[in-house]
């Protein structure tokens, strides 16, 4: 006896990540995308799962070749997802020559994977590389205080990954990696795509200005809780901001003080600044 796809843990978690991250209020509308590469035994008790119908790659993606992934659906609400899980999200398999995908389970009202697939897939590529194969999550959300401050920050790795340090004492410690930025460039495309993959093959955050976030992680949870850590970190310090700016903050040896504590690398170009700045007008 197989079981179905709807019951597999993958959809739950799928579920639970969009709805939290809707509560969040992290995702208006259609805002925000997830994906999570699944290995072969999640899909063991499912037996064949024969291909409904083939979608076209934008772009080829032959490192992902036969890799499956479970992915939001594009144009979907995720306040909906737990209505209806397989309108929403899709089960989907990189072809052989990494041309195209497969669709094994969901997007039952006809819909595909999210417009913001490119994105998704070439920030897997780099993280399968950077991590041995250990990060399985690409998350993207527009998570309100994140995107506030890429109005204010001098937008350059070190500066933001230093304001995002000092706005919250854990932030060191949950990504010593720091933050990544990039200029604005038009979302859904492959060129958005290539930046972000760029951003993220040495940090696990990037800020798409005047947009939002993608986080990357080993499980949902940890891509969840790296962008909340984040994004709780910008909560303050916009906060601080609007009370007038910070007139006292953590110290470079605060940090490092930090960062012998719980034993992290912390990436040295932020390390190296003294404090953060607001963008020069
Ligand atoms: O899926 O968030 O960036 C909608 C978006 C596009
Ligand atoms: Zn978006």
């Amino acid at each position: 006896m197989t079981a179905p796809i709807d019951q597999a843990w993958f959809v739950a978690a799928m579920v639970k990540a969009t709805t939290d991250m809707w509560l969040k209020g992290w995702d208006e509308r259609n805002g925000g995308n997830v994906s999570l590469r699944l290995l072969p035994e999640d899909l063991e008790d499912f037996g064949d799962l024969p291909p409904l119908r083939t979608v076209a790659l934008s772009e080829p993606m032959p490192e992902l070749a036969d890799q499956t992934f479970i992915v939001t659906g594009t144009g979907k609400f995720f306040r909906n997802v737990q209505l209806d899980p397989p309108a929403n999200l899709g089960v989907v398999k990189v072809a052989g020559n990494g041309r195209s995908l497969d669709v094994l389970w969901g997007y039952s009202d006809g819909g595909g994977p999210t417009s913001e697939l490119p994105a998704h897939f070439q920030s897997h590529v780099v993280r399968q590389v950077r991590t041995n194969g250990r990060d399985r999550v690409v998350m993207h959300c527009h998570a309100t205080n994140l995107i506030a401050l890429t109005y204010m920050l001098e937008l350059t790795d070190a500066n933001v990954t230093r304001a995002l340090w000092e706005g919250s004492t854990e932030c060191l410690v949950v990504f010593p990696d720091g933050v990544a930025t990039m200029p604005w460039i038009t979302p859904g495309t492959d060129e958005i795509g290539a930046e972000t993959a760029k951003a993220l093959a040495k940090r696990p955050l990037a800020l798409w200005p005047f947009h939002g976030v993608f986080g990357v992680g080993q499980t949902l949870d940890e891509a969840f809780g790296l962008i909340d850590t984040a994004e709780k970190s910008a909560e303050i310090l916009v906060k601080v901001l609007a009370m007038g700016g910070p007139r006292q903050s953590m110290t470079t040896d605060n940090l490092r003080d930090l960062a012998a504590r719980f034993a992290v690398r912390p990436c040295t170009e932020a390390m190296a600044l003294n404090g953060w700045q607001l963008a020069n007008v």
